[in-house]
């Protein structure tokens, strides 16, 4: 990775990712875009407005940065998506098909996320392999699942370096997830240390697989670094760092605030998207083909969560 060009970058990952990726291959070689104009992605490197459905704008870019490896972050979450699907299907996949066309056209690597919204009810719930039956029922999902064949199709037919991983819910301080199934695991950090209180939106039993944004971060770049001779998989890699319910990371944040009360407003789209999703992933090929390893868990990420947040919301301790 030389010229970077991130799309959809002012969300919940692309913010972060951003400042990461300048921090090791310099500012000025990492172009933000997104579609809405943003403050803070210009400060250190490049920034321009960019609807990623415009394949002219995009290429335009693409050529004037000279641009090597793209990641495309551009996506309607799963909730959000269901109450749009014919909008999801055309952002989500009209930005994946742009990146690849681009990328075949100027020849870069691309690197586009998929999700565990990629497995469907008949997926194993359990340790759910790398390899295994995909039927997923959201049409976030069916995006996630057409995005990684799409992917490997442009790597098979035109010789494409498209590499991504199947996200779980990311838990991050610095810009706030929207219209995701799994945005409870963060929102809880800050309804905990503003209100001591949350009204969670998904049953205390509901697993899912989570990760802590600077590990989510290291999956990106690791990728995208990884020797592609080691690469058995490209589209998709399972990642994961922890598995946790409403009440067991309600639990967690008990130990540092023993007062916090946790009550429940089920939210039946939420519940019926999450159930269809696996409780714990296997990312076994993925610490195999390219070392993938997380540092964070539930603890130590509560404790820097709830560290942050109160810093960012001037609550002292708590
Ligand atoms: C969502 O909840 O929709 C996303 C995801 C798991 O891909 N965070």
């Amino acid at each position: 990775m030389k010229k970077i060009m991130i799309v959809g970058a002012g969300g919940q990952i692309g913010s972060e990712l951003t400042v990461k990726l300048r921090s090791i291959y310099g500012g000025a070689n990492v172009v933000a875009t997104d579609i809405k104009p943003n403050d803070t992605l210009g400060g250190d490197g490049p920034f321009a407005v960019l609807d990623a459905l415009d394949a002219r704008a995009y290429a335009e870019l693409v050529a004037r940065y000279d641009v090597d490896t793209i990641f495309n972050l551009v996506a309607l979450l799963s909730a959000t998506g269901e109450r749009d699907p014919q909008l999801a299907w055309r952002v989500n996949i009209g930005a994946l098909m742009n990146s690849l066309e681009i990328a075949r056209e100027n020849g870069c690597a691309v690197f586009t996320p998929s999700s565990i919204a990629a497995f469907g009810p008949d997926t194993p719930k359990d340790n759910t392999p790398q390899d295994t039956v995909m039927h997923p029922t959201t049409i976030y999902g069916v995006c996630k699942v057409t995005g990684e064949l799409m992917s490997d199709y442009y790597y098979h037919r035109f010789g494409i370096d498209a590499r991504s991983v199947r996200f779980p819910g990311i838990v991050s301080n610095l810009t706030l997830p929207g219209g995701g199934t799994t945005d409870y695991a963060v929102e809880i950090y800050y309804e905990a240390v503003k209100h001591k209180r949350f009204v969670c939106p998904l049953p205390e039993d509901m697993y899912m697989d989570m990760l802590y944004m600077p590990d989510a971060l290291d999956a990106c770049i690791g990728l995208m670094e990884a020797d592609p001779a080691r690469l058995v998989h490209r589209n998709s890699f399972n990642v994961t760092a922890m598995s946790f319910s409403p009440e067991v990371i309600a639990a967690e944040i008990r130990k540092h605030i023993p007062d916090f009360v946790m009550d429940y407003d089920i939210d039946p789209l939420k519940e019926r998207i999450a159930a269809s999703w696996p409780n714990n992933i296997d990312d076994t090929c993925a610490r195999r083909e390219w070392d993938w390893n997380p540092k964070w868990d539930l603890a130590s990420m509560t404790e820097d969560m709830l560290r942050v947040v109160g810093k960012k919301i001037g609550a002292g301790k708590y």
